[in-house]
């Protein structure tokens, strides 16, 4: 590991070179950063649970035709992802009220919204990552309209197989934030996927019974059992045993190594979309 090239430090990842062209690998830390890195910890296993999720959900949204960077898991802590220019846009899709968005319209946590909610947030720490619309976007060029569209549309579609897959396992999705980013092919065509990660560092997921916590608002919060909570998320999607892999602070290595085989399996039948992107002009409106 030591050997290899870092490309990019994050506050829950590293981003290193790639084996091959076009390849990066993704290093899930076991750091935990809130309210714009003002809060830190390290809570073992984090990376190692979030590898895990991410990398199911990934897979599962290939497998009805969303493209995303994800090519396999390498290792606990591991994934080979293609190298895409990340879009500087947070997109953040909301369907019960929590978070900034309780504190900026001045509503009660837990207020189911009247339909799903996308919000643009501009990617920049040093600016805290304030919130944009469509025209900021669009005017400062981080993405054109075309782009926009795909984006809105996958985020809609991310959101209602992620709302049945996790109703299915008795959780409500709050919330959740996606980060996108362009690959270009061969013959020019631009292909917008999926980038980043999606694990509860970056969902709200409730309890469907209970509405207890079980994402990274335990941090936030100091309602303490984050890893518990990411454990029971991982643990109900089938993805690690009853009991899970971190048992007082201690990773299970030998059961934590190799549990993303299937996965890889399923990953090897990737299809990719492009989308028709005409000559960029300048749009005066979106
Ligand atoms: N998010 C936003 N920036 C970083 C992250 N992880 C995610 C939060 C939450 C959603 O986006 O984890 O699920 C909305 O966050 P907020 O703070 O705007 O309410
Ligand atoms: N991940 C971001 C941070 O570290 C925001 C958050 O999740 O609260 O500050």
């Amino acid at each position: 590991m030591s050997k290899r090239t870092m490309i990019h430090e994050g506050k829950a990842k590293i981003i290193y070179e790639g084996p091959d062209p076009g390849t990066l690998i993704q290093y899930f830390k076991d750091d935990a950063t809130a309210f714009n890195a003002q809060k830190k910890d390290t809570i073992a296993g984090k990376g190692v649970l979030n590898n895990r999720i991410s990398a199911h959900i990934m897979t599962k949204l290939e497998g009805i035709g969303i493209p995303t960077h994800f090519l396999k898991s390498l290792n606990m802590r591991e994934q080979l992802v293609r190298a895409v220019e990340i879009i500087p846009i947070e997109v953040v899709v909301r369907n019960i009220a929590a978070g900034s968005i309780c504190k900026r319209l001045g509503l009660e946590e837990g207020t189911y919204l009247p339909q799903p909610l996308v919000e643009y947030y501009y990617k920049d720490d040093k600016l805290g990552d304030p919130m944009i619309s469509e025209h900021h976007i669009v005017t400062f060029g981080w993405a054109d309209i075309y782009e926009l569209e795909e984006i809105v549309s996958m985020s809609y579609r991310i959101n209602d197989f992620l709302n049945g897959m996790f109703a299915g396992i008795g959780l409500k999705l709050v919330d959740f934030k996606l980060e996108f980013g362009r690959l270009y092919g061969d013959y020019g065509e631009l292909y917008i996927m999926l980038a980043d990660e999606i694990s509860p560092d970056n969902c709200r997921l409730w309890d469907a019974e209970t509405n207890e916590k079980m994402d990274k608002d335990r941090f936030r919060q100091d309602l303490g059992g984050l890893v518990e909570a990411y454990q029971q998320v991982a643990e109900r999607l089938g993805l690690i045993p009853k009991g899970g892999i971190i048992q007082g602070g201690n990773i299970n290595e030998q059961l934590a190594a190799g549990l993303g085989e299937i996965e890889n399996e399923l990953a090897r039948e990737r299809r990719l979309r492009s989308i028709n992107k005409p000559k960029p002009q300048k749009p005066t409106k979106v």
